[in-house]
Order: C-alpha cells, then sequence, then structure tokens
C-alpha cells in the first residue's frame, strides 16, 4: 500500500480521524506506529558471529525523525503532513527524549548502534532501562537544580517489552528482570536490538520531591535513575547493584542465544565478541566465568580461556578519580557469588607478577582495580583517540602494555552522520547532495569531493547561507526556552558538554569577564558575541556546580548592562540534552574545544561542530589532534601547553596557580572579577568565593596556565570571523574532513581488527 494511504488508515484506525483533523500529539502517536509497522517488514542482520556492545548508557535520544529518516521516508511523510497544514518539526516536539546517558561515552554507544545496523553487522546493544534517566535540570537562584525526568509512556514508545526474564542473585536477595527491545533501523540496511533489562519490581512510588529516593529498596529502585549520586555508600552499593544486574542479564541472554542456535560454549569465541564500554561493566568477565563453572560443568582454566578471547575492552578516559575501583568489602555485601571468582583471578595476577603490583587486581588497600580485570582477561584493550591511546600506552597503563603490547589498539571515536547531519542539518545535506551526490551518505570519505568547490563562489555563498537559517532557527528557539533575545548577525561561539574542571568551562567564563571589562573600558568588539553554555553538573560536583553558578551571573550582569549586551550576551542553556544539541550543533560558528591538554580522551562535539561547519577552537587534545591534521593549521585555532607539558608538571608536581594571577595583570583582573562587588550582589558568596579560592590555591586542572593564549586565540578568530571570504573557505574545509569521523569508519576499523565479524 502507497505510504500516503498507510498514513491515513492509521490514523483512523487509532483516532477515527484523518491525519489533516488529529492533534499534534495523536500525529505523532500515529507516525510512531507507522514507524514501528515499517520496521517490522525489515529483517535483522545475522551471521555465525555476533557482537554485545554492553553499556551502561545509551543515549539514544528521540528516535522518531532519526528512524523515519533511515526508514528513507521522512521526506515523503514530511511532503503529506504539509499537504495537510501539518508540521514535522512541531510533531517531534512530541516526543519525550530518552536521557540514558550522561555524555560522550552514552551519546557514543548510539551512534555505535545506528553504524553497526547500517553496515549490515550482527549485533546488539546491553543495557539498562532507566525509568528517569539523567536527572532534568532546572535553574533556581542561579543554581542548579535537578529534576526526574520521565520519558516513557505506557502506551506509545519505542520500547517492546519481550518475554525474556532472568533471575539475579545479590547477597541479600534475587530479583528478577524483564526485557524490554528497542529496535535500531540501519540507514537503507538491516536492523539491530538494543536490549534493556529492567527490574521487574521496579516501582516509581519512590520517587518523593527531584531526584530523592529510598536507596536502599534494592528491590524497588535498581533502575529508576541512572547513576545514582556516587558521593555516599548507599549510591556507590545502588551502583554496583545495578551494574550487575546489567552484566549477569548480559551474560545469560548470551549464554541462552548460543544454546539456542545450537553452539558449543567451548566455542563461544567464535561466535560472539563483547565489548565492554569503559569498565561499568567489567563484572560481566567474572559473572561468565561463574556460570560456565557452576551451571556448565567447565573447570576453571577452560572459562579462563573461553571468556579471555570473548572480551574486549574500551578506555575513556585517563582521569584516575573516573577509573572504578571497588572497595572489596562491597562487592562482598552486592555479589558475593563473584567474590571468590575475583580473588582466583586477582591470585593469578599476583603469582604472574610478584613484583609488579601495579597491575595487581586487588591493592593493598583491598580495592579491584575493575580495568585491571579487563585488560587480563580480555582480549584486546583501546582507547578513542590517536593521543589517548598514546598516553595510555606510554604513560597511564604502561605497566600493562609492557606485559600485552599487541592487545592495545586505537580506535578513534566517531559520529553518525545520519543524526548529525541528514537529521539535524537537512539544508546542508541537499547541498552536498546537489554538488557531490549522494554516495557520501554510505561512504562518508566522499565529503572530500566538497573541496573541489573551494573557490566556487556560489557554493560558498550557499553555505555560508545555510549557516545564517540554522542560526535564526536558533534564536527562536533560546527566546521561546530561555527568554533571551541574541542576535543572529552576532558570532556564536558554543560550548556544550558535561561540566567538569578539565573541560575548563571556567576558562571561557574568565575570557568572558575579561571582555566584559575591555567593553566597559570602551573596546568594543567589530561585531557582537554570542557566548553559549550547555552543560549538566554532576550532583555531588561541588566546584562543577560553582561554575555553572558563575555562568548564571555572568548571564544575568551581561545581559543586563545595556553598554555591554549590545555587544556581548551570555546564554546558559537550560537542560542540555540530544535534541538541544541538534538545534544548537548546525548553528554554532566557534567550537569551543578546550581542554587540559591530555585530558580529553576524544571528545565528540568537536566532530559534529567541524561537519557542521563550525571552526574549533582548541587545544592539542584528544581528537582535535587528528581534526588538527586533517584540516591544517589555517583552518583550526589552536593554543595551550601541549600534552607532554601538562604531563611533565603532574610529575613534577610544580605547577603554582597564584604564580600566573601575580605575573599577569589581564588574569588577576578576571579571576578577582568573581569576588567583585559587582559579582557578589547577583551571585551567592558561597559559591563565589569557593570557586576564586579553588583557581588561585589549586587550579588541579591548570585553567591559568593557558588564559592569556586562550584569550590571544580567541580574539584573533573573531577577528578572523571578519574576513568572510576566508571564513567561509573555512568552513567549506572542515566540512569536507569531516568524512574521517564518520563512526560508519570507527565500526568498520573495529570489526576489522577486534570482532571479525563475517
Ligand atoms: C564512574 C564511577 C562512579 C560514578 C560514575 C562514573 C562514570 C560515569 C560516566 C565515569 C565516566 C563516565 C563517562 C565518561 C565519558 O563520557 N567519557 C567520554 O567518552 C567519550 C567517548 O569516548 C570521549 O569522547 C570523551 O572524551 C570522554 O570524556
Amino acid at each position: 500500500m502507497e505510504l500516503k494511504s498507510k498514513f491515513d488508515e492509521l490514523a483512523r484506525k487509532l483516532y477515527g480521524r484523518p491525519v489533516r483533523q488529529c492533534t499534534t500529539a495523536e500525529l505523532y502517536h500515529v507516525l510512531l506506529q507507522l514507524g514501528k509497522d515499517l520496521m517490522s517488514e525489515k529483517k535483522y542482520n545475522s551471521g555465525d558471529r555476533q557482537v554485545y556492545y554492553i553499556s551502561a548508557e545509551f543515549l539514544i535520544g528521540k528516535l522518531l525523525s532519526n528512524n523515519l529518516i533511515n526508514l528513507g521516508v521522512y521526506d515523503e511523510i514530511e511532503e503529506i503532513l504539509r499537504e495537510n497544514g501539518k508540521s514535522l518539526t512541531e510533531i517531534e516536539e512530541e516526543e519525550p527524549e530518552p536521557s540514558l546517558g550522561n555524555g560522550g561515552l552514552g551519546r557514543l554507544a548510539a551512534c555505535f548502534m545506528d553504524s553497526i545496523a547500517t553496515l549490515g553487522l550482527p549485533g546488539a546493544g546491553i543495557g539498562l532501562n532507566y525509568h528517569y534517566g539523567l536527572f532534568r535540570q532546572v535553574f533556581k537562584e542561579h543554581l542548579q537544580n535537578a529534576e526526574k525526568d520521565t520519558w516513557i509512556d505506557k502506551r506509545y514508545s519505542w520500547l517492546r517489552k519481550t518475554d525474556v526474564s532472568f533471575e539475579v542473585k545479590f547477597g541479600d536477595k534475587t530479583v528478577k528482570s524483564v526485557m524490554y527491545d528497542i529496535d535500531v533501523v540501519g540507514y537503507d540496511s538491516g536492523m539491530s536490538k538494543l536490549h534493556l533489562f529492567d527490574l521487574e519490581t521496579v516501582d516509581e512510588s519512590l520517587v518523593k520531591t527531584g531526584i530523592d529516593f529510598d536507596k536502599t529498596a534494592v528491590d524497588k529502585n535498581l533502575t529508576l535513575f541512572l547513576y545514582p549520586d556516587d558521593s555516599d555508600e548507599a549510591g556507590n552499593l545502588l551502583r554496583i547493584y545495578q551494574q550487575y544486574f546489567m552484566v549477569s542479564n548480559g551474560a545469560q541472554l548470551i549464554i541462552k542465544e548460543m544454546k539456542e542456535k545450537g553452539y558449543d560454549l567451548h566455542t563461544l569465541y567464535d561466535h560472539v565478541a563483547i565489548q565492554i564500554n569503559d569498565t561499568h561493566p567489567t563484572m560481566v568477565i567474572p559473572e561468565l566465568i561463574r556460570i560456565l563453572t557452576q551451571e556448565e560443568e567447565f573447570t576453571f582454566d577452560e572459562a579462563i580461556e573461553v571468556v579471555s578471547k570473548t572480551c574486549a575492552y574500551t578506555n575513556h578516559t585517563i582521569l584516575a578519580e573516573a577509573l572504578e575501583k571497588w572497595p572489596l568489602n562491597y562487592l562482598e555485601k552486592v555479589v558475593p557469588v563473584l567474590v571468590p571468582i575475583i580473588k582466583e583471578l586477582a591470585n593469578r595476577i599476583k603469582k604472574a607478577y610478584r613484583y609488579n603490583p601495579k597491575v595487581w587486581i586487588i591493592d593493598d588497600e583491598k580495592r579491584v582495580h575493575m580495568a585491571h580485570i579487563d585488560i587480563h582477561y580480555g582480549y584486546s584493550v583501546n582507547g578513542v583517540a590517536a593521543i589517548h591511546t598514546d598516553i595510555l600506552k606510554e604513560t597511564e597503563l604502561n605497566a600493562f602494555y609492557q606485559l600485552y603490547p599487541l592487545k592495545f589498539n586505537n580506535k578513534t571515536n566517531g559520529i553518525t552522520f545520519r543524526r548529525w547531519l541528514l537529521e539535524s542539518n537537512r539544508p546542508l545535506a541537499a547541498l552536498l547532495d546537489r554538488t557531490i551526490g549522494k554516495s557520501y551518505r554510505k561512504n562518508a570519505d566522499d565529503l572530500k569531493k566538497l573541496l573541489e568547490f573551494k573557490n566556487d563562489t556560489k557554493i560558498l555563498d550557499e553555505i555560508r547561507a545555510i549557516k545564517d537559517q540554522k542560526k535564526a532557527e536558533l534564536v527562536k528557539v533560546i527566546k521561546e526556552r530561555e527568554g533571551v533575545e541574541i542576535s543572529p548577525d552576532s558570532i556564536f561561539d558554543i560550548q556544550v558538554k558535561r561540566l567538569h574542571e578539565y573541560k575548563r568551562q571556567q576558562m571561557n567564563a574568565l575570557y568572558i569577564i575579561h571582555k566584559y571589562l575591555e567593553i566597559k573600558g570602551g573596546k568594543k568588539p567589530k561585531r557582537p558575541i554570542t557566548c553559549i553554555f550547555g552543560a549538566k553538573a554532576a550532583p555531588a560536583y561541588v566546584i562543577a556546580r560553582d561554575i555553572i553558578h558563575l555562568l548564571l551571573v555572568l548571564q544575568e550582569i551581561i545581559n543586563n548592562d545595556k553598554d555591554v549586551s549590545p555587544y556581548l550576551k551570555v546564554v546558559m542553556v537550560t537542560n542540555y540534552n540530544v535534541d538541544y544539541a541538534e538545534k544548537l550543533i548546525p548553528a554554532c560558528d566557534v567550537s569551543e574545544q578546550i581542554s587540559l591538554a591530555s585530558k580529553e580522551a576524544s571528545g565528540t562535539s568537536n566532530m559534529k561542530f567541524m561537519l557542521n561547519g563550525a571552526v574549533t577552537l582548541g587545544t592539542d587534545d584528544g581528537a582535535n589532534v587528528e581534526i588538527h591534521e586533517l584540516v591544517g593549521d589555517e583552518n583550526i585555532y589552536i593554543f595551550g601547553v601541549d600534552s607532554d607539558t601538562v604531563i611533565s608538571h603532574y610529575a613534577k608536581a610544580d605547577y603554582v596557580s597564584k604564580d600566573y594571577y601575580d605575573k599577569s595583570p589581564v588574569i588577576r583582573e578576571a579571576v578577582d572579577f568573581i569576588v567583585s562587588e559587582k559579582a557578589l550582589k547577583v551571585g551567592h558568596k558561597e559559591n563565589l568565593e569557593r570557586l576564586y579560592k579553588e583557581l588561585l590555591n589549586k587550579d588541579w586542572f591548570m585553567t591559568l596556565i593557558d588564559l592569556e593564549g586562550y584569550i590571544k586565540a580567541k580574539d584573533r578568530i573573531f577577528e578572523d570571523f571578519e574576513d568572510r571570504e576566508k571564513w567561509k573557505k573555512m568552513m567549506l574545509v572542515n566540512i569536507a574532513k569531516a568524512g574521517f569521523f564518520s563512526s560508519d569508519r570507527t565500526i568498520a576499523e573495529y570489526n576489522r581488527d577486534i570482532w571479525k565479524l563475517r
């Protein structure tokens, strides 16, 4: 049947009315059902070897548009709606966003699922069905507050309840799971499944105000939230409960599916690769060993051999505080069944490497180093950008690299162009279709063809016009959502990412203060500047919340200052999420990627911005290094000390932030403003003073070491923005060179080097 008739028929079936007479909410439900119907005609990718991507986060975002695009019906649906006086963009707003992740790591998992499906690879995702996911951010008195974020609509959802259910034994209780599936449609291709496990006895009524709930009632709360606050013992224990629940279900599912296919578990590694996304799913290793030895009559040696050939680990960070180390007594309490196995795995390592305590699994404080389990008992260890993998090999994990040089490999991250170009920037995609053909949609490297148009003024002007259109759209969104008026002619300078000191939003804030003071002093920029931020802070991360406070205080002071606001505006958007990202990124001129060199494993928003024609202002860190190599010095703005210098400062413990403050009047002025009368009149003394002292006395992530270089580079990039011809070319080169960062390339590499699916 024709799509149009299907659509109308479904509307009549569900609401007794034709499309024209349905409300936006009704049309969302009709389209959701239509999408599901179309998907039911597709086949799942299959083969005799498959990958399971286990991850505590899958930040999938809204699915309607993405699915319609990948099904190849978006344009047609849009047209049908238009004929009926309806708008697909408005309908999209009806969809609640599943915030099943914190940031980069979770969004990466979502992009990977899209690419696995698109490349036709047999693969499934395994994760948790958090009822509220990450908190919804609201601001009160210039401070971040957290609220629960509901996304599951019991009647209309992409989730499909299955009849798969397992028992999971904890120390103090046994619980049952329910498996939900979300189908992932590949672009013009087959499908994969994302399996999300939920607790059968989960109880939403446990959540009272904000995101507070009884952390001890594990049989009711386990899947309510993504990562509860890990600042106290109850929070940490709940995290371990969640992790074990996820991997025990995952391991049982994998074994069940292998048996159903009639495979001998002794050759599990011939049929399965398990990719462990950071250390959160590490317990899948001892859990599989437990099942094989206790339920399948394997010897311990046999089980270790099979599991070690099946599991592969991806590292996403070198920040010591993020590398999970669980106290053995926590594990004894939550997962006593795994403790003897973990101890045996640890003993074998201790015996083999008696004089090399760095590689031991259990340290002398009786903490279990989760990453060490993965590295010893997995067959692959990868970092997520070239510089990150080098640092792992040379510094952070060097002791392991000495033992297993062949296990180490790099897989530079990528992003799915379906969401971050075809969906979020349809006019740009249309321009590309017209100029270089559609092949880039499946073969991203073909974006290079755009370079032939580097001197084509018509194409350059069109690229510029698309940017202006996207900026105008964002102006509206920000007016509606934040109540702030910004000028579409200003430069849009954007920093969106989790709030963390190493990402240095505070350095961006200090630039803004510097500019504010300059403008106050009469030095006006040639063109107004709009500085946009989006960031959530972990509720227990005090300094991160103080930085949000500073940004909100600056927004208030600057936007209401009649002398300054015509030239400078600050917007901290509320509740930055995937949906907001899709609106912000295409509208960006300057992409802020300013982490302290060596600390950002990769970054992925840097890739999204580049693909959408923004120019990067950044340090030589993470994937910025590879962007820099691809576009060349003339199409990127790099500043700051390099990673070797940073690593050496840490090794020698010789960085003193106060020295930089004392030496430079510019730095002094900016930092002092944080506790100035003006700031204190709007903000809270406690927060601002704490942040001021932190910068002056500690500054662990070396904000001040790079501040002067940052100010110079930023002034230069704004200056260059005025050379409109030059800027348009930079935009074009950035778009043309972004092909390398397609997650299709990344996944093809994972498959070639690690999974080897046929
Ligand atoms: C660990 C222990 C206790 C509580 C929480 C955590 C925890 C939770 C989330 C630790 C790390 C995360 C998330 C990390 C993350 O998103 N890392 C980012 O991964 C991206 C994809 O590889 C990279 O691009 C980013 O550079 C990296 O910061």
